[in-house]
């Protein structure tokens, strides 16, 4: 196939996490979850406002920290949702997330780093006080645009008819 040349396409992203501590009456430990669990957390990759980003991204695999149970996860796309893991837990740690594309753009995987943040450390006074309005969630998200350079043709009118 032929490249569309000198044409650069940006694809806009959010990624990153959401922990809420446990608690009775806002977040409340469903059963069997461990006792040293101290919170519930979410890492997603989505589009911006939940635009979908399935046209682009295929697939997307999760590597946790090793003490989690399953701790390599693939995701496959669902038109429209975005790319998530829920899980509970007692630590920060490093998640790895390799981005999978779509066939038709001849993309190797790519892959992206992210802190599991559960704590509101390094925060001023008024992100505290928005984070205890919102029952204490704790998100750490990354604004990113996925740059496709001289996408192949087919790929490109993927990319533009949406
Ligand atoms: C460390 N930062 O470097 C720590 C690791 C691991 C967190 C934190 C386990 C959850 C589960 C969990 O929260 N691990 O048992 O499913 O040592």
């Amino acid at each position: 196939g032929k490249r569309v040349k000198g044409v650069q396409i940006l694809r806009p992203f959010v990624y990153g996490t959401t922990a809420k501590p446990f608690d009775e009456k806002t977040n409340p430990k469903p059963p069997g979850v461990p006792d040293d669990h101290t919170h519930s957390w979410t890492v997603f990759i989505k589009g911006i406002d939940d635009v979908d980003i399935t046209y682009w991204l295929r697939r997307v695999q999760f590597k946790l920290h090793e003490s989690i149970p399953n701790h390599v996860r693939m995701v496959e796309g669902i038109k429209g949702q975005p790319f998530q893991i829920h899980e509970t837990g007692w630590g920060e740690f490093e998640i790895t997330m390799k981005l999978y594309y779509v066939p038709e753009s001849s993309e190797k995987p790519q892959t992206l780093y992210h802190h599991l943040r559960l704590h509101p450390f390094g925060r001023t006074e008024e992100e505290k006080e928005a984070m205890r309005l919102n029952g204490g969630e704790v998100i750490s998200w990354v604004y990113e645009e996925q740059i496709f350079n001289e996408p192949y043709e087919p790929f490109y009118e993927i990319l533009t008819s949406g």
